[in-house]
């Protein structure tokens, strides 16, 4: 089998990159792992970021987000019981969108299987070689068990964290440079209205809290946990207790408890891959970078770098006009270290670090009043939260 473009994962970052070449002319086939109701599934990402949303409406994807997606012009900052809004909109004239990334991932597979495209899911045992020469392939086992071979121009590693195609680069030709905090997320959805019409973002002496949603009748709640929690230990009783103290303010606050139908413990990693290219193998996404979720930016990172690389790719393969290609990376990596920064900021202000002394703890709050009452302070954090301009 022959594609111009080898795709690894049905991810947002592989599944936009096969929309965006379609949209170029150029064809992708995309290889994934798991099955499509699994893909279709997995709740993850809850923040459009603005630049995604004009993104997504350029390209013709963004019809379901427009009906809806909850557009919100600001969130809430609580620390000291006290509850603070940014009023992103206010400070920055844009917005975000809060539309769960399996959504999103359902609208592309849509888009996809509409426009006949080339979606294969349940592959297993695949393999990157050539990625030096430019003959590329992959070879993989398809969802009947055969053996197949796939041979490209250029293959698009965008098979996340977890993938083979970091993995195939050799030692060496790569850098990775990496944070580990001490805590982690439990995140949980529960069948009950949010109890808010904005996201919440709680620091509090017992740990981070945050209020999301996903619709008018489901809400997104996370927990700051230690990293070797047990979820098995958090029934549902113990989350709705914690989280009604963590989100406390003076003045009262009612929590609506719900059915908790998903629940979950999250690592929080900073990492990021230098450069995001190997010879004809180009990384994106999770695969190149992870971000702490705090700063909702993960997803976000993901279809910025795939819009850049989809017009790299197609000055290569329709003109061979290699100067986008050469410069995919150190474009890509300046976004990926802006957004490193907003959210190991959003992340060590919100999160109470198990052992810190006072200074350091009275530091923080400062911060945060800072942040809460200074316009200067707000805007630098909204502008970065809407979305820097691609
Ligand atoms: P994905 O979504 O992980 O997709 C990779 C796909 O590759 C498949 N795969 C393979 N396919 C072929 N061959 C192989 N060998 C393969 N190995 C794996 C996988 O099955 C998968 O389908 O990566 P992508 O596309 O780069 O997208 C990145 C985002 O998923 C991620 O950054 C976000 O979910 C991060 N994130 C958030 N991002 C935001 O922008 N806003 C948020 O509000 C936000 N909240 C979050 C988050 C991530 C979270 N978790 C669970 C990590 C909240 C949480 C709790
Ligand atoms: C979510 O709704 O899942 C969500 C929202 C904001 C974040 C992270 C996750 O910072």
């Amino acid at each position: 089998m022959r594609a111009q473009v080898g795709i690894l994962g049905a991810g947002p970052a592989g599944l936009l990159l096969s929309h965006l070449l379609h949209l170029e002319g150029i064809d992708a086939v995309v290889l994934e792992t798991r099955d499509r109701s699994h893909v279709e599934r997995r709740v993850r990402a809850g923040v459009c970021e603005q630049p995604t949303v004009d993104l997504l409406r350029e390209v013709g994807l963004a019809e379901r987000l427009d009906r809806e997606g909850l557009p919100h012009h600001g969130f809430s900052l609580r620390f000291d019981r006290e509850d603070h809004r940014i009023p992103l909109t206010e400070l920055t004239g844009r917005s975000i969108t809060v539309y769960g990334q399996q959504e999103v991932v359902k609208d592309l597979v849509a888009a996809r299987l509409a426009a006949g495209g080339g979606v294969e899911f349940g592959v297993a045992d695949v393999a990157l070689h050539d990625v030096d020469g430019d003959r590329p392939r992959i070879t993989y086992v398809d969802a009947s068990g055969e053996q197949r071979e796939l041979v490209c121009d250029v293959i698009a590693g965008c098979d996340g964290f977890h993938g083979v195609s970091r993995a195939s680069i050799p030692a060496g030709a790569l850098r990775t440079i990496e944070h580990v905090y001490p805590f982690a997320w439990l995140g949980v959805l529960a069948k009950t209205p949010p109890s808010h019409e904005e996201l919440i973002y709680a620091n509090h002496e017992r740990g981070f809290a945050l209020h999301s949603m996903r619709s008018p009748e489901v809400t997104r709640l996370y927990l700051q946990v230690d990293p070797a929690e047990d979820v098995s230990l958090w029934p549902d009783e113990r989350i709705w207790e914690e989280l009604d103290l963590r989100l406390a303010v003076d003045g009262g606050f009612a929590l609506r408890e719900g059915p908790i139908v998903e629940k979950g413990i999250t690592p929080m990693r900073s990492f990021v891959t230098e450069p995001m290219r190997h010879g004809r193998l180009f990384l994106a996404g999770d695969a190149a970078h992870i971000v702490p979720p705090t700063g909702a930016k993960g997803m976000n990172l993901a279809v910025a770098d795939v819009r850049v690389l989809s017009r790299a790719l197609s000055a290569l393969l329709k003109r061979g006009d290699e100067a986008l290609v050469e410069s995919y990376s150190d474009t890509c990596l300046q976004r990926v270290w802006r957004a490193e920064h907003f959210s190991y900021l959003m992340t060590t202000m919100l999160h109470r670090q198990p052992g810190v002394d006072d200074f350091q703890h009275r530091l923080q709050l400062s911060q945060l009043r800072y942040t809460a009452t200074s316009t200067a302070a707000a805007t630098s954090l909204a502008e970065n939260y809407v979305g820097l301009p691609l």
